[in-house]
């Protein structure tokens, strides 16, 4: 890697956040709009509601449930604008090296493009090798599909095992539960991340080696995790299939690191690229989605690259005061640096969006968690909130009471369909009256004379008040498609791009994720080191080592 630093910090303000001219005038108006109450807000403007929605690429964003006001907005995108989000969102679409840690353009916009756009980094058009690999790994998908792919005994591959971690696992485990209902149902897919040899085990355990095809996802194609279960599932499939000559048939890997997997032996030939360009967590519509490929055909995975890309258009060229990634990135960091809320909850009212929370975990906290700004200094103020969440109803019936009523501010993302993929009698606006309730109750509660009113004893008037002014958004849209989940996903990836440039943090590297890997490889030699091996830890995790060892034997 270059040592040299060569990204201006030009294109965002590295003026420390708390210094920005927008940022101080802010910290005065969060003075007055602390106080403002929801009730208020709405009783004084019957057009709220209008007035704070939006819509874009299928997606409809009613915002109007947050403590804001006009002024408000206002503030935060004159915040925007000094922090230079435009100029920033611009060094991205022309593949600046806006990864400045690692040296890198920050291009997966390039993966869902049109065959005609052009994306440049490091000086070539990086849009027909997106294409070829699409094109690849779509007359890959067909066959597969088709049965004209065979495995070793010449029957047809029924199940596909994605092994994969991180980014490599996280968004094809989301696509595949989010797609479900556009998949195959006469084939099996499962997904192993967790370098816990149970993970393996289950996967595999009702499946038969000649029918099975194993994906090995991995940018690097050397994280133990990954590269652990690669060779455990060779040996899975070897004890079946004895003959080495027959992995072939049974293995194709997606990297960026075409020696590594001919080290593996893996034919080149089955392997589908991608490019340093493309973050982990920013990789799901890129090779590593292969499975969802797999799962939902080819057809169905271009109408998902299309409405990633729609979003992409929506980012790139709305005005930020209608655009939609901006205002939800705007609104977070309202809530973060000034409310000082810890967390976002997601909470998807759709059960094939069960991963979704999971996957928005890693975008967000991975992309954010960051505590020194590009130029290299600790921030003075909170970077990005913890993101967390379940699908809607079950939530209610758990955390939902510590949002009503407890201590915390944790402003919600609500996120529901018009139309269930699933129409069984009542199911689905009993469904989405929840969404509408919930959003409701927060934003309103329930006043103590509302709870005398319905003839409450005094004694529990206060247990069964609500105090509401508690923020939402509501996602509408109208059913659950490919297109709308491409354009879900790169929602959040531009909102989290837009918190990031007011952060001023580089926020596609992960260097947070390095040190434990390095103490582990470390760990794992010792643990397989003989009794008498002098252990060079702290104390702590030296009795924990020698524990560890009394227990084995
Ligand atoms: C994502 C991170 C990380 C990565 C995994 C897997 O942005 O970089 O989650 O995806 O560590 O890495 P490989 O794909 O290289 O195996």
């Amino acid at each position: 890697m270059s040592t040299e630093r060569t990204f201006s910090p030009g294109k965002k303000n590295t003026t420390p956040l708390t210094e920005r001219s927008a940022y101080t005038a802010l910290v005065a108006h969060f003075e007055q709009a602390s106080g403002l109450q929801l009730r208020d807000l709405f009783a004084a403007d019957p057009q709220r509601a209008e007035k704070f929605s939006l819509e874009a690429a299928g997606l409809f964003l009613d915002y109007s449930k947050n403590r804001i006001t006009a002024e408000t907005v206002s503030l935060l995108l004159a915040l925007a604008r000094e922090s230079g989000l435009q100029e920033h969102i611009a060094a991205m679409f022309a593949g600046e090296k806006i990864n400045i840690t690692e040296n890198r353009s920050v291009l997966h916009v390039a993966l869902r493009s049109a065959r005609t756009d052009v994306y440049v980094s490091d000086g070539h058009n990086v849009v027909p090798e997106v294409h070829d690999v699409l094109d690849r790994m779509a007359a890959f998908a067909s066959r597969v599909r088709s049965g004209e792919w065979k495995g070793y005994s010449g029957k047809p591959i029924r199940n596909v095992v994605n092994i994969g971690i991180g980014g490599s696992d996280l968004g094809p485990v989301m696509a595949y539960e989010a797609l479900r209902y556009y998949a195959r149902r006469d084939m099996i897919f499962r997904f192993v991340s967790n370098v816990d040899g149970t993970d393996f085990a289950e996967s595999v355990h009702d499946l038969l080696p000649d029918e099975t095809l194993f994906i090995i996802a991995s940018k690097t194609f050397t994280t133990l995790e990954t590269m652990t279960n690669a060779h455990t599932a060779r040996q899975w499939l070897l004890a079946a299939a004895k003959d080495p000559a027959h992995t072939a048939k049974h293995f194709v890997a997606v990297s960026t690191n075409a020696g590594e997997v001919a080290a593996f032996g893996i034919d080149t030939a089955n392997m589908f690229g991608f490019w340093d360009w493309v973050g982990g967590r920013y990789s799901m519509d890129s090779a590593i989605g292969l499975s969802t490929m797999l799962a939902v055909g080819p057809e169905n995975f271009t109408r998902l690259l299309a409405g990633f890309r729609a979003m992409d258009t929506h980012f790139r060229t709305a005005p930020l005061e209608h655009n939609m990634p901006v205002i939800m990135g705007l609104l977070a960091v309202w809530y973060n640096n000034f409310f000082g809320a810890q967390t976002v909850a997601v909470l998807p009212y759709d059960q094939y969006l069960k991963r979704f929370p999971a996957y928005l975990q890693q975008l967000t906290m991975e992309s954010n968690g960051k505590s020194v700004t590009l130029s290299g200094e600790r921030v003075d103020y909170e970077t990005g909130p913890i993101f967390w969440g379940e699908p809607g109803t079950n939530g209610q019936h758990s955390f939902y009471q510590l949002i009503h009523q407890g201590t915390k501010l944790i402003p919600c993302d609500f996120i529901g369909f018009a139309q269930s993929l699933n129409p069984l009698g009542n199911h689905h606006h009993l469904l989405m009256a929840n969404v509408f309730a919930q959003a409701e109750a927060l934003a309103f509660g329930k006043t103590e004379a509302q709870v005398r009113l319905e003839g409450t004893p005094e004694w529990l008037v206060p247990h069964r008040t609500f105090d509401g002014n508690r923020p939402s958004n509501v996602i509408l849209a109208q059913k659950l498609t490919p297109e709308i989940l491409g354009a879900l996903v790169a929602l959040y990836e531009h909102s989290v791009f837009t918190q990031g440039a007011i952060f001023a943090i580089d926020s596609f590297d992960q260097w947070g994720v390095e040190l434990g890997k390095v103490l582990a490889k470390k760990i794992a030699a010792e643990l397989a080191a003989p009794d008498d091996y002098t252990l060079q830890h702290d104390p702590s995790t030296n009795a924990l080592l020698r524990r560890y060892r009394q227990y084995r034997q």
